[in-house]
Order: C-alpha cells, then structure tokens, then sequence
C-alpha cells in the first residue's frame, strides 16, 4: 500500500528523558494538527528530528528513543550538536530566516555552515529514501529543507514530491544576494508541487525562477528538466474548531476549575471594568515587531492621555533561538524597552505592560485570547501568522477587535482586522483608539466574516487542498502526451532504422544540435558536431537534411564544403548534396520596410534585445533580456503585430526567446512534405525543439520518430531533455 512521508526539521513530539524511563509528549502546534489526517492515514509515517542530540544517548538508548516513537509513526534523523549549531541555528537561523524575512542586516552567509545545511539536508534525505517506495508520496516542511527535495528525486525520480514553505519567500532584489541562490533554487524545483502561504511569495519564488535559473515559466507551471513543476498559494489555517470549543467550554468555567492566570485577569477586568486588554503573543523574534509595538504603544499613551489607566497591554513572549546573538539582544531591548514605559507611565494602581516571557499550557493560551479586547498583532514581517487567527476563533460572542500588520501573510485573507503598517506608530495608535472605541456592533459583524472564513478554510482544508493539488500534478505530467526516447524506444527506432531500406532524417539546428548562444553568431558548428554529421551522412541510402530558420548565407559560410542536405529560411530555400541552393518559395520582402521600425521600437524600450534581419524574415530575439520584462513585450508585440499584418500573408511565430515574422506561405512543415514526394521512404526521423518544428512534426506521417528537444507540449511522440541528449541519439545510429 502506497504510504504519506511527511518530513520536517523536528518531530510534533517531545522526547522526555526522566531518569530511567522515556516520556514521548505529542506536540499540539499548528502544523501537527494540519498534517493529524495525513499522518494518520494508512501507514504514513513522519520523519524528522527527536530533539536528542546522539551525544545526548547512548546506543542503547537511542534504540529505545527510535523504537518508543516508532510507535507514534514518527523516524528520527539523527543529528549531532554541531549539526543542531551549524545547520539550524547556524544556516538555517543565520542565514535563512533573516534573508527571507528582509533582514539583511543580520544575515550571514558562512560556507562552512552551508556545507553544514548541505550535509543535514543529506541526512534527511538517506532517512527518507530508507523509508520510501516506488508510488509513495513525500511532503518536505519549510526553510530547513529546502534541498532536500532535488536530493530524494535524484534516487527516486517516480515519487510524488511536494513541498511548502512556512515563511515569505523574498523578492528577487534581496533572493539574488544568497551566494548559493541556484543550487537553492535547484534544491526546490525536486518537489512536483511548491506551495507558498500567499500569491506574493509565489510571484517573488517565480521571477527568481525565471531571473536566477532562466527557467520558462507558464502561468504556475515550470518546465524543468524532463518533469512539470506546479507552484501555488495555500493559506494555513488553524484547528478553528478546537480553539471555538476550547473558548465556549472556558467561559463556563466554574470558579474552581479556574487557571491561576485566569483568577489575575478576572480580578483585573472586576476592579477597573472600563479598562480595556489588549493582547499580543509571539516567539520573541525580531521580525514579529515586538519592540516596535511596544514604542507604537508608547506614542499611544503620549497622544492618547485619556487612556491612561484605560487600557493593558499584556504581551507574552515565548522564547525562541536564545543562542542566536540577535535573539539575544532582542530580549535584552525588549526587558529594558518595557521597563522604560513601565517606570514612565505607571502609578500606584495601574502599570501599563504585563510582560510574560515564557510559554504557557493551551488552557492559559486560551485564558489570553477570551480575555483580551483587543489583539494587537504587528509582525514587520510574518509568513502566515496563526495567533492571528487563533484569537478570532476564540470570539464565541464575536466581539474583540484585530489590529493586524500588513506585514503579515494572514493580513491577505483577514480584511475585516483593522490592517495597519508596523512602523506607522500615529496609524498604529490612531488604530488603537478607534478599536477601543470601535461599537460592538461594528466588532461583530467583522467578527462573523473572520471567522466564517477560518472556519471554512481549516488548517485540515489546507493538507487536504495541498494533498489533492499534489495528486493532481501526476495528471499533469500526462498532458505532455510525448514519450521520453528511452532505452527501450530507442533500441525500437534503432532496429527499425537498421531494417529500412531508404531513410530520412531532418534535423533543426538551434536549440538542437547547437545549445542556445547569447549572439545568435557564436552558434557556429564545433568540431564534434561536423564528425557526428559528416559519419551520419557516410551511412548508405540515408538523407541528413538541416532544416532551419537560419538564412542560407550563414550556413553557407559554416558548411560551404559539406555536402549534407540543406532547408534554410524556414523552408525558403534548399540545397541538395552537391548542388546549387535553390528557391522552393517565390516571395516578397517589401513588407520589412514596414514592420521593422515596429520592431526598432520594441528593441528601444526592451534593453537586451535585438533584431536579426533575414533575407525573408525578421527576428527579434530577447533571449538577453530581462525575463519578466521580456514576458510582457511579447505579449505586447504579438497584439501589435497581428493588427499590423492582419491584411498581408505574413505571419507571427513564437520561437524559443524570439519572435518571428514571415510570410505564411513558407514554414518547415510545407518543405518537409515537399521533400517526401522524392523518395520512398520506410524510415522518417525529425528532431526540433520549438515552435517552427511543430509545423514539421506536424507534416510527417505517423510512421515518423518525431522527437521534440525540452519538455512541453507539442505534436511530436517523443522527448529527450536537451541538446547533449540530442547528440547522444543521433550518435546511436552510427
Ligand atoms: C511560522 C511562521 C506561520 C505561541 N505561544 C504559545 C503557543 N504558541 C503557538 C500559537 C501558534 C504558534 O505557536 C505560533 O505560530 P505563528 O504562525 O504565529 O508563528 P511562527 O512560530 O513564527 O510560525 C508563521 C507558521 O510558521 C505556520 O506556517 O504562520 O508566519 O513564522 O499556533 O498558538 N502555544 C502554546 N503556548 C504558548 O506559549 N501552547
């Protein structure tokens, strides 16, 4: 039975080790509760690390750790501490986290702690591939793991991969910073499906694609390699019916099942009723914006003296990464920002921040969120955010108000908080004001849309829709109906090719024989090419035909002395073996005058791109240009052009990065199905990698080998990856 590998950094468990016995405690965060179904379901397991260090156990012991949470479905990746230092408080926390939360300024890029993340990343993957089975599917969690993906692909190619990414992923001005951005990059796209928090972080993921790797990107879809990668936007949510039934079953509470916090905060709201609470809970983590809040908070009591006395402000901050210096320094601001504002404002019967700088059990959490009037949320920058959201499930009676930073991936789906900027401290007090004057009517009519929402998009709707698109990716693969020339087709082809009596083989030559160059001039055929032609065309009663966009100037100056068959100008002209080139269309040309100061335009406001002027075409290429602009220019372009040729027997096609135009009358597919009617052939073979050959693939007849150069759709049978693979099969038949 085919089974759900889930994997991240730590297991949703706690190894206790109290003398002689093991205490395994489950972890009751958001993403244990999210992926609860998924693990459950079948024989899913998850893979990540216990929490024990192997100097931490001794064999013996770490046998017993494996076995006792082995139980729980979850396998240990075994780390060293100074794997836990360099990998994840080192690269991961040093490096990762600030870069992809904008926090250049704190971010280290250290190759010994890249090697390290490398070595780890390693690690994950030797468990998982002990784990894994032809069939099964593997989800990878967030920012630790980001190369791991690409690591379980190399040995098991037919698994289903997917990934997602807990935190932002940054713009393209900050990503291209990273030293190892491609490998990166390449580490991710192992996964058949990236998921991200919000559309922006899907956007920034893919103009790095396209900027960084040069990768063609269509819509959501990557083509990378021999596969399809899918990119998309799923929104966490929260167990919003455990929090709502938490919060219902709390505030009927009797007196005695009361929590200690719970009877300081009743005693609170009971001797001054017409203060108002306000809530914030984070790790303390320099980019939830805690010393920010606490200075916005500041300017409120300075420009709002009505409210003092009026108003708490009870921050909890639960500890996080305390052997990281910023982290440090963080606490220390924060102790002495507190203190400050405490010693400045505070009178005999009022202090104005209750700071908490611990974690607390779930009943007090929820103590906090039924209690608090008010949640004040102000991340300079946060993937998601679930507190958030937490505190809105908590409103039974659907009173309270969210003040939310933008910053924060949940501000894309919580329209109805009060939105505000994190360093706008007049907009964040003046936001104050107005929530704590805010009716309640107002408070339950946001209210009742935040929490219809969250309620319907739980954090199960979320594994479930990212489970359901990640299927949904095999299919995909399907729609590019070509087959991969394999071994197996090959050695087809090869025993049919040795058997035909008259053979035929068209071959493009840009993006075919020859890679991509940035100047369409350094194509030049190199040594290797003109040996693998000149034995191809030594084989009896076989005709290599070029078949090319390129003007027969140019290829007369590269093969002058080769007698191989030639098409040139998409079909325009030909030269047979030893004879002299010859025009198969008659055409005009006078049309150019017109189209190219069309052209000349584009190429003014499109830094990067060019026009290759042709005897009877015009191309403007952007392979140079900046991909994104370029995505836009052709679109732009194409609607130009189309209005402008609509009344002439011209056409626009797309190549691979240019744009060509012609005159309809010509294309590769006419001129091969002209050539057939020379000979009979029992053996036809077209290779080509863009559009121009889909005309030729199209042309010939079912019995031909066409085979299409990349991994896209097109009309030809077979695939292979790329021009190495090109000359490798040509090489076959020799
Ligand atoms: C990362 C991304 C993204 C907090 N204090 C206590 C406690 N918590 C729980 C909350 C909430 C969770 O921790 C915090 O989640 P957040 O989403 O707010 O933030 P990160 O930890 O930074 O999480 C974030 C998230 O991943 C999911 O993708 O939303 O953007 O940074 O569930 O309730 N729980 C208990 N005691 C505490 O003291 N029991």
């Amino acid at each position: 039975m085919n089974k759900t590998i889930i994997v991240s950094n730590r297991l949703p468990l706690q190894v206790k080790l109290e003398e002689e016995s093991l205490n395994i405690v489950p972890s009751v965060g958001g993403l244990a509760t999210g992926m609860k179904s998924v693990h459950a379901d079948g024989n899913g397991i998850w893979i990540g690390w216990s929490g024990l260090t192997e100097e931490a156990l001794n064999p013996e012991l770490s046998k017993k750790v494996d076995k006792a949470i082995f139980k729980e479905k979850c396998v240990s990746v075994s780390l060293t501490e100074k794997d836990v230092e360099d990998f994840y408080f080192g690269f991961s926390n040093k490096t990762l986290w600030p870069l992809f939360h904008y926090f250049m300024e704190f971010t280290e890029f250290e190759r010994d702690q890249w090697i390290a993340y490398k070595k780890v990343n390693q690690k994950f993957a030797d468990v998982v591939l002990a784990n894994v089975n032809d069939g099964d599917t593997v989800w990878v969690h967030d920012y630790q793991l980001l190369l791991l993906p690409q690591l379980i692909r190399d040995k098991k190619p037919n698994i289903s991969i997917g990934f997602f990414l807990h935190i932002p992923f940054p713009s393209f001005e900050i990503f291209r910073t990273f030293p190892w951005r491609e490998e990166l990059l390449k580490g991710m796209l192992g996964a058949d499906l990236l998921g991200f928090h919000t559309y922006d972080y899907e956007r920034h993921f893919l103009s790095s694609i396209k900027r960084i790797l040069r990768l063609e990107v269509n819509f959501n879809e990557i083509a990378y390699r021999d596969r399809m990668v899918k990119v998309d936007s799923f929104p966490m949510g929260i167990d919003y019916n455990k929090f709502y039934k938490a919060a219902f079953e709390h505030t009927n509470q009797e007196e005695k099942e009361k929590s200690e916090l719970q009877r300081r905060l009743d005693d609170h709201i009971e001797t001054s009723q017409d203060t108002k609470l306000i809530l914030s809970i984070d790790r303390l983590d320099y980019t939830k914006g805690i010393p920010n809040r606490i200075r916005a908070f500041e300017h409120f009591l300075n420009i709002y003296p009505q409210f003092k006395e009026k108003v708490r402000l009870i921050m909890l901050a639960v500890p996080s990464r305390s052997n990281v210096p910023q982290y440090q320094k963080l606490k220390s601001d924060t102790d002495e920002l507190v203190g400050r504002i405490n010693g400045k404002f505070s009178t005999v019967s009022w202090t104005p921040i209750w700071y908490f700088y611990r974690s607390v059990p779930f009943e007090n959490l929820i103590d906090l969120y039924t209690s608090a009037d008010i949640a004040l949320i102000t991340p300079v920058r946060d993937g998601m955010n679930l507190v958030a959201k937490e505190y809105v499930a908590t409103r039974t009676k659907k009173d309270g108000v969210l003040i939310l930073s933008e910053m924060a991936g949940a501000a894309k789906e919580m329209n109805e908080a009060l939105l505000i900027n994190p360093n706008n401290f007049e907009q964040i007090a003046d936001t104050l004001k107005y929530a704590i004057e805010m009716p309640l009517e107002e408070q339950q009519t946001r209210m009742e849309f935040l929490q219809k929402r969250l309620e319907r998009y739980s954090v199960e709707k979320w594994a479930d829709e990212f489970m359901g698109s990640l299927k949904a990716t095999k299919s995909l693969d399907s729609l590019i109906v070509a087959k991969e020339m394999n071994k197996a087709n090959e050695n087809n082809m090869l025993s049919n090719f040795k058997a035909a009596k008259k053979r035929l083989l068209f071959l493009d030559y840009d993006g075919t024989l020859v890679g991509f160059k940035n100047n369409p001039a350094d194509a030049k055929p190199d040594e290797h090419l003109i040996n693998l032609l000149d034995r191809l065309n030594q084989i009896e009663n076989t005709d290599i035909v070029i078949i090319s966009g390129r003007d027969r100037e140019t290829f007369e100056t590269w093969y002058g002395n080769k007698n191989y068959h030639f098409i040139t100008d998409h079909g325009v002209w030909l030269k047979q073996k030893n004879k002299e080139w010859n025009m198969l269309e008659r055409l005009k040309n006078d049309w150019m005058e017109n189209i190219l100061p069309v052209l000349e335009t584009f190429v003014d406001r499109t830094p990067g791109t060019f026009i290759e002027k042709k005897k009877y075409s015009l191309a403007w290429h952007y392979r140079k240009a900046d991909p994104e602009l370029a995505q836009i220019r052709t679109i732009e372009i194409n609607t130009v052009l189309t209005s402008l040729i609509s009344n002439n027997d011209l056409s626009v096609l797309k190549g691979n990065k240019v744009i060509e135009i012609k005159s309809s009358s010509v294309n590769k597919g006419k001129a091969t199905s002209r050539w057939l009617t020379q000979d009979n052939y029992d053996f036809i073979f077209a290779i080509g990698d863009d559009w121009t050959d889909e005309y030729m693939f199209e042309e010939l007849p079912n019995t031909a080998y066409t085979v299409k150069v990349g991994v896209v759709k097109t009309k030809a049978k077979y695939y292979v990856k790329d021009t190495l693979k090109v000359r490798d099969l040509l090489n076959s038949f020799l």
